[in-house]
């Protein structure tokens, strides 16, 4: 059996228990070499294993970075045990579920959507966006309209189970989120391949329980997202609020343009956001985490709080988990 079927017949039988869980430490100490002429991908959180998978194979068959990106992260927005991301996601406090995302490509072009419901792959109208538009980011019913025009059918995207909870969280509306909401969140995918060229896709449904309206870090480019395909790239998840804030994304690629690795370049921001929210009143449920991988093809991930992992596929093994270190 090849590599490649011996893969595919692990994640069928074995899901996320198959797949192996290893300090970020060890990683580290890997030799950038390994990566130099394949390709890698890492994506926050386990539904980040087989967003990777899809994305994988589109590279196998020959397809450019940026649609395995919009192809990879288009399996959560799917996925309805997926609750922060597509389908299925949390709702806002009056029930609407709407959806922020964004994508970027090796050139630096971008393109993005916020405040969007009723369309179940924000990711591809956002690169809809990026390719048939002068602009970076469409919001709200300009975005829907945008994306009717352009064939995207108009659906429910909540699904009972969401609105069960949302109805039950109406009992105390308490606005608290859940720090590492059910080891589910946020999906960002970032992509460097065989040329050693990036890529990247961010889509969620966003906090939960937010105020009608309210838009994330996700789709913003620099805060959920950035890369510089000279540089690296890195990602976003966590209390958008806060990542926008420091533009989040952006600072861990200025910090690998100084030379930080891609660990030091993550530690570094979440310390800084840290600093900045100790103490006030969102402390207590403040969680943030990026990844980042930079040109030769190091990457790695790190958090305020324990519980976040991030998913990676490359040469060696497609279905890794990785769980990052913290801060705190
Ligand atoms: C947001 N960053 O909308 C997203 C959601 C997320 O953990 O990643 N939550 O704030």
């Amino acid at each position: 059996m090849n590599k490649r079927r011996k893969f595919i017949k692990n994640t069928l039988l074995g899901g996320i228990g198959a797949s192996s869980l290893i300090s970020s430490r060890k990683l580290e100490q890997k030799k950038s070499i390994d990566f130099a002429n394949s390709p890698v991908i890492i994506s926050t959180w386990n539904h980040g294993l087989d967003a990777n998978i899809k994305a994988w194979e589109e590279l196998e068959n020959g397809r450019e970075g940026i649609l395995a990106v919009e192809s990879g992260v288009r399996i959560s927005e799917a996925d309805p045990k997926v609750r922060s991301v597509g389908y299925g996601g949390f709702p806002d406090r009056d029930g609407n579920v709407s959806l922020d995302a964004c994508i970027m490509d090796k050139n630096s072009n971008c393109g993005a959507v916020s405040f969007l419901q009723n369309i179940k792959h924000p990711i591809s109208v956002a690169k809809l966006v990026m390719e048939k538009t002068p602009h970076v980011m469409l919001s709200g019913k300009g975005a829907f309209d945008f994306a009717i025009k352009n064939g995207f059918k108009s659906e429910n995207l909540l699904t009972e189970e969401s609105r069960k909870d949302w109805i039950k969280w109406k009992e105390k509306s308490d606005y608290k989120p859940i720090i590492n909401i059910e080891n589910h969140d946020t999906i960002s995918m970032l992509l460097r391949d065989k040329h050693g060229d990036l890529f990247g896709a961010c889509t969620t449904s966003g906090a939960a329980w937010k105020m009608h309206g309210r838009v994330g870090d996700s789709p913003i480019i620099g805060a959920g997202l950035f890369l510089d395909n000279d540089v690296g790239a890195a990602a976003a998840t966590g209390l958008g609020e806060a990542i926008i804030k420091t533009s989040g994304s952006a600072m861990v690629v200025e910090l690998m343009r100084q030379g930080y690795s891609p660990k030091e370049a993550c530690k570094s921001i979440v310390e800084r956001i840290s600093k900045i929210h100790k103490n006030g009143p969102d402390w207590e449920y403040l969680q943030v985490g990026f990844i980042a991988i930079n040109k030769s093809g190091e990457y790695s991930g790190y958090s305020l709080r324990p519980g976040f992992d991030y998913a990676v596929c490359d040469n060696e093994d497609q279905k890794k988990l990785i769980k990052a270190d913290f801060s705190i």
